[in-house]
């Protein structure tokens, strides 16, 4: 199956890896529905794509059936983006959470099964896993949820293999290890390093909730996407990937690093108390996507964090001095 010849859907168009994601496919020469409610998603993130003649957008809701059946026309594959993405949000709206995010994936896989859509590729997480102190993760690991969001992906996962046995819908589950990159935004709920690049814009400190001991995989946006289009190209339905770097860093080790290669170290580190529903340690054994898959993440995450900054630079006009 080439990807370039698929119509594909892309739910969460406008936030940070629906975005990336929608970009590169139209490079792909794919014919490319985006949609979005802009709770997340920001339209400037489609800047590049909103002329393209393979993009058609529409805004609206996956939690709306009937939106859903009238824009499913002719659709091969399905990214499935759309999400409440933050964990500390959750645990402030749980039901906000439970209802975007299982209830919309449950609506979205009812509308494939009679739409007769190919494949859904779910953007699952990492948080499934929770605190269970093995690592690292194995996609076959028990799943321990700490957070209203972590329930809420395991939810959907476990609705992308029934939606597969029951209904043999085409579905794979790829578990993100912490993304980031280009378009993510600097919000309270965004991801620490794009709330970390806002601290040094606006030269400030760094903020560290907790010691700065607890690591994450920090995975580059690009890989995330290589892994995207890998899921799709390969037969395999009912399956689940990790997708992550493969390499932790501790927080603080993360925070000197963003420090040192935007020449900031004078800004320094404070430290905040830990945010409650937080992992510890999160870590990705990606043997099974580089077997399966034949995913291979290129980008380290020192790389990312260069081409990241380099892409914000010129995007915002800043002046960093990258090192
Ligand atoms: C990220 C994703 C989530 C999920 C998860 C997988 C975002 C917003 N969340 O959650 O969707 O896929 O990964 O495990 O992308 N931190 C600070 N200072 C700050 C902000 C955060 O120290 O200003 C810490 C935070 O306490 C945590 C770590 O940085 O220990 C990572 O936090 P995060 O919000 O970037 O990501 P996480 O792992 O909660």
């Amino acid at each position: 199956m080439k990807i370039k010849d698929k119509r594909i859907l892309v739910t969460g168009a406008a936030g940070f890896i629906g975005s990336n994601l929608t970009h590169y496919l139209l490079e792909l020469g794919a014919n490319i529905v985006g949609i979005d409610n802009f709770f997340n998603g920001r339209l400037e993130n489609l800047d590049e794509a909103l002329n393209h003649k393979n993009f058609q957008f529409h805004k609206g809701d996956i939690r709306d059936f009937n939106f859903l059946l009238d824009i499913f026309k002719d659709i091969d594959i399905i990214y499935h983006e759309a999400a409440f993405t933050s964990v500390p949000q959750s645990i402030k709206m749980p039901e906000s959470c439970n209802d975007v995010n299982i209830n919309g994936t449950l609506n979205l896989l009812n509308a494939s099964r009679k739409r007769d859509v190919e494949k859904i590729i779910f953007a699952s997480s990492s948080a499934v896993y929770g605190d269970t102190p093995t690592l690292p993760k194995k996609e076959e690991m028990s799943r321990i949820p700490i957070s209203p969001y972590g329930v809420s992906k395991l939810t959907c996962e476990s609705y992308m293999q029934v939606f597969h046995h029951v209904y043999g819908l085409n579905t794979i589950s790829l578990r993100y290890f912490n993304v980031f990159g280009p378009k993510q935004q600097d919000s309270p709920y965004s991801g620490v390093i794009a709330i970390w690049l806002g601290q040094i814009i606006k030269n400030e400190s760094l903020i560290i909730f907790g010691d700065g001991n607890q690591s994450r995989d920090f995975t580059y946006i690009k890989d995330v996407i290589q892994a995207n289009i890998l899921a799709a190209e390969n037969k395999l339905s009912g399956e689940i990937f990790n997708i992550g770097a493969g390499s932790p860093i501790k927080l603080l080790d993360l925070a000197k690093l963003m420090l040192k290669l935007t020449n900031k170290e004078e800004l320094g580190i404070i430290y905040d108390p830990p945010r409650p529903g937080d992992i510890i340690h999160s870590f990705a054994d990606i043997s099974k996507a580089i077997e399966i898959l034949k995913f291979q993440p290129k980008y380290t995450q020192e790389q990312g964090l260069r081409d990241y900054f380099q892409w914000f630079c010129k995007k915002y006009k800043f002046d960093l001095k990258i090192k």
